[in-house]
């Protein structure tokens, strides 16, 4: 299939020319798809982000295969990509597993692909981002990034997504440990799943007098806190209700757009200083600093120095 034919059959109910298209963005690091994701892009803006995000473990694909039949319920179309920040190795495949294998893996509305790191966790959000626009654009009405919270790369997610659900467990300091992996700060909703687990009443109320502590103006949006048993398809209803609630805030302020046009800046400026780096570092640039660099080795000059001399030459 060419690119056009792939652009032209980009539908919810074309998963081939989907698939390919993403496989496409995963595979290419040059610039060679600029027109095709240019193409793209133009479709894109319709699709709810929804960001699933916590620790291995903690339900998250339980979760979404709940929500997305509720979804489907709805009449809605769900593109999942289920991202594997931990695993250069699988694919993700294990990620993506658990759902594909559910009763939502057959359902022709539904997309599932999963993403891992090869090697580089930038370039997997930023592609993650790149293949949600895809779904985007293919029509999907809800694109729901699952990820494991073990870094940066959740946080780069999040700022991929409209809604940034953070999935936890109510075994001890699990909402302890949220905070200091900077979860806190990307979470607009918590689940506080394996409710039927001991400690989830107690895990429950730690939990909120964090978010209220941490979000005391009440003009802004504090997190909510859903109770969840996703095995047993218990909370999903409210999970989705405060969802809404989210999007509805974010629809009446306005900042649903205003937080999509900080996430174009972000990737506006890392597109640049990719760019931007490809220039800098041709030959001469790169021959200078090798054939310097013992000045700093041998403390002669600092690296701040050599860099200067670079940007010159650069420059020049
Ligand atoms: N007891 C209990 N078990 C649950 C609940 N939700 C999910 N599980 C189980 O927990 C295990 C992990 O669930 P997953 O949905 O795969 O969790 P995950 O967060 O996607 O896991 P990774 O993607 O591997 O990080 C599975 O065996 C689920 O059946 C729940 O509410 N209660
Ligand atoms: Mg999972």
């Amino acid at each position: 299939m060419t690119i056009n034919s792939l652009i032209e059959n980009l539908s919810v109910r074309s998963k081939i020319s989907v698939a390919r298209i993403i496989t496409l963005i995963e595979n290419n690091n040059s610039a060679d798809l600029t027109e095709l994701q240019n193409h793209i892009f133009r479709k894109t803006g319709n699709a709810y982000r929804i960001g699933i995000t916590g620790p291995p473990g903690a339900g998250k694909s339980t979760i979404t295969n709940q929500l997305t039949k509720i979804f489907r319920s709805q009449k809605k179309s769900v593109g999942i990509i289920a991202v594997d920040p931990t695993s250069p190795f699988t694919g993700g495949a294990l990620l993506g597993d658990r759902i594909r294998m559910s009763e939502i893996g057959t359902d022709e509305l539904v997309l599932i692909r999963s993403m891992a790191s090869r090697g580089s966790l930038g370039g997997l959000s930023k592609k993650a981002a790149e293949a949600g626009d895809v779904l985007d654009a293919a029509g999907y009405d809800f694109v729901i990034f699952e990820t494991v919270g073990v870094g940066q790369s959740e946080l780069d997610i999040a700022k991929t997504a409209d809604t940034t659900v953070v999935c936890l467990v109510p075994e001890s300091g699990d909402s302890i440990q949220a905070m200091k992996a900077g979860l806190m700060e990307i979470a607009d909703v918590f689940v506080l799943n394996k409710s039927d687990r001991p400690g989830a009443d107690s895990a429950f109320t730690s939990l909120k007098s964090m978010t209220h502590l941490k979000f005391r103006d009440p003009s802004s949006w504090t997190p909510e806190i859903v109770k969840t048993t996703a095995s047993m398809n218990i909370g999903i209803t409210e999970l989705v209700d405060v969802i809404q609630n989210h999007r509805d805030y974010l629809v009446s302020t306005d900042l649903l757009n205003k937080n999509r046009s900080k996430h174009f800046i972000s990737r506006i400026e890392e597109i640049i200083i990719s760019k931007f780096s490809q220039e800098l570092w041709r030959k001469s640039t790169k021959e200078y600093l090798l054939a310097n660099i013992y000045q700093v080795t041998e403390g002669k000059k600092s690296p701040y120095e050599l860099a200067d001399e670079i940007y010159r030459i650069f420059n020049s």
